[in-house]
C-alpha cells in the first residue's frame, strides 16, 4: 500500500516491445501488455490440454496424472494426439508461456527504466527447460527423450535416465551444477542472515550501516565482497548452477553414452602414471 504514490507516478504509457498502446494497462496489480495477453492464452491452451490428457488418461490422482511424450519410433516427427501429441501441444505452450513471461519481464522493466536482469535470470531457467524438452531429444533424434508432465512421473524419468549412465553423480558437470547449487545456499544463508543481524536488530538495539556488514566479514575472513558484491556473486551463482545443470543433461546422450565414472578413465590414462 505504502507504494501507491509511487505506482501512479511510474504507471505510464511506453517502454512497450509490441503492441504500442494497445495493451499498455493494468488489471489490479498485474500489468497487462501484449505478451500478458499471449502468457495468458498459451497458460489456457496448455492447461486445457493437460486436463484433457488427464480426461483421457487412467488417473485424477493429482500425484499420478502423467503425459507422456511420443514413443521413440516417431522420431522428431509430430505424433498422433492421444500418442504424444498432447505432450508436444503442451511443450510449444509451455515455451510460449515462459517466454511471453520473460518479455513482459522486459516491458515491465523498461518502463521502470531499470536493468534486465530479472528477464535475463528467467531466460537461463527457460533455457534448462528448453535443453530438456528439445535440446536434448533433437540431438537424440527423437521427442521422446523428453521427461513426461507428472509430478511422481517426472522423478521417474529423472531417476531412469540418471541410471541409464550408471551413476549420474560421476557426471562432471552435474558436479559443477550441483556444488553451484550448495553454493548459491551457503551465499543466501550467509546474506539474509547478515542483513537482518544489521538492519533489524533486538529492541532496544540501534539499526547498524553496511559498514557494520563490511566489518563483519573482514574480521570474521578478512575480506569483504561488499553490499552491491553479493549480489552479483548471488546472481553469478544461481545462473551457473542452472546453466551447468543445462549442461550436464545436453552431454549425457548426445556427446557421452557409456556410464559417467568410466568418463574418468582419462585419469587414470594420463602419461604420468605410465
Ligand atoms: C518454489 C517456485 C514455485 C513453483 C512451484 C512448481 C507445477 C507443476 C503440473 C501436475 C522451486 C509449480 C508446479 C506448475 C504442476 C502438473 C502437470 C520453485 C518454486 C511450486 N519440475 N523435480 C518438483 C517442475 C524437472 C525434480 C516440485 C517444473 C526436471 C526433483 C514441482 C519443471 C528435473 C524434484 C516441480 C520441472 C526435475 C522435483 C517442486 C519444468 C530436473 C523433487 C518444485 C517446467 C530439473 C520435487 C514431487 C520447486 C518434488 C520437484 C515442478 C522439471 C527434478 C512439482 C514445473 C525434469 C528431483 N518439480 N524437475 O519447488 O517434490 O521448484 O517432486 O521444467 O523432489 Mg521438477
Ligand atoms: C529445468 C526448471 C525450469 C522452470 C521453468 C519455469 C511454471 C509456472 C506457476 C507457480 C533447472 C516453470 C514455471 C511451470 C508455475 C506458478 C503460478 C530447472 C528447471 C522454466 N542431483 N540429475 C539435476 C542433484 C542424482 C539427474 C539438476 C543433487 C542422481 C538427471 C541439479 C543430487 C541421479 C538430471 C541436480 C542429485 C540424478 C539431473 C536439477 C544429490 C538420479 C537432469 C536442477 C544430492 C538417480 C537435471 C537440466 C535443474 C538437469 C539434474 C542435483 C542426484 C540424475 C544439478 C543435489 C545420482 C537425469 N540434478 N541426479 O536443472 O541437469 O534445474 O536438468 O544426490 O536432467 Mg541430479
Ligand atoms: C525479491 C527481492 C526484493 C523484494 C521482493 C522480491 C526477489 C529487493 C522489494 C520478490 C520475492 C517474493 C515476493 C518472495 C516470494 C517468492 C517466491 C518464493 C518465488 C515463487 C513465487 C510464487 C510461487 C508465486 C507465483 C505467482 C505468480 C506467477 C502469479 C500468477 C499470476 C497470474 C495468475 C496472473 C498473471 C498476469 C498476466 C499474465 C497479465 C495479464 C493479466 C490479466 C489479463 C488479468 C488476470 C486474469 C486472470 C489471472 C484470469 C485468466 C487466466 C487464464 C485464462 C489462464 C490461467 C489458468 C489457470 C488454471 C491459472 O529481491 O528485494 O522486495 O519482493
Amino acid at each position: 500500500m505504502a507504494m501507491l504514490s509511487f505506482e501512479r507516478k511510474y504507471r505510464v504509457r511506453g517502454g512497450t516491445l509490441v503492441g504500442g498502446g494497445l495493451f499498455d494497462f493494468w488489471v489490479g496489480p498485474f500489468y497487462v501488455g501484449f505478451f500478458g495477453v499471449t502468457t495468458i492464452i498459451f497458460t489456457g491452451v496448455g492447461v486445457a490440454m493437460i486436463l484433457y490428457g488427464a480426461a483421457i488418461g487412467p488417473t485424477w490422482n493429482v500425484w499420478r496424472i502423467s503425459i507422456a511424450p511420443p514413443d521413440i519410433k516417431y522420431g522428431l516427427a509430430l505424433a498422433p494426439l492421444k500418442d504424444g501429441g498432447l505432450w508436444q501441444i503442451i511443450t510449444f505452450c509451455a515455451i510460449g508461456a515462459f517466454v511471453s513471461w520473460a518479455l513482459r519481464e522486459v516491458e515491465i522493466a523498461r518502463k521502470l527504466g531499470i536493468g534486465l536482469h530479472v528477464p535475463f535470470a528467467f531466460s537461463v531457467a527457460i533455457f534448462a527447460y528448453v535443453s530438456l524438452v528439445v535440446i536434448r531429444p533433437v540431438l537424440m533424434g527423437a521427442w521422446g527423450y523428453g521427461f513426461p508432465y507428472g509430478i511422481l512421473s517426472h522423478l521417474d524419468w529423472v531417476s531412469n535416465t540418471g541410471y541409464q549412465y550408471l551413476h549420474f553423480h560421476y557426471n562432471p558437470a552435474h558436479m559443477l551444477a550441483v556444488s553451484f547449487f550448495f553454493t548459491t545456499a551457503l551465499a543466501l544463508s550467509l546474506h539474509g542472515s547478515l542483513v537482518l543481524s544489521a538492519a533489524n536488530p533486538a529492541p532496544g538495539n540501534t539499526v547498524r550501516t553496511t559498514e557494520y556488514e563490511d566489518t563483519f566479514f573482514r574480521d570474521a575472513i578478512g575480506y569483504s565482497i561488499g553490499t552491491l558484491g553479493i549480489h552479483r556473486l548471488g546472481l553469478f551463482l544461481a545462473l551457473s548452477a542452472v546453466f551447468w545443470s543445462a549442461v550436464c543433461i545436453i552431454i549425457s546422450g548426445p556427446f557421452w553414452t557409456r556410464g559417467w565414472p568410466e568418463w574418468w578413465d582419462w585419469w587414470l590414462n594420463l602419461p604420468v602414471w605410465r
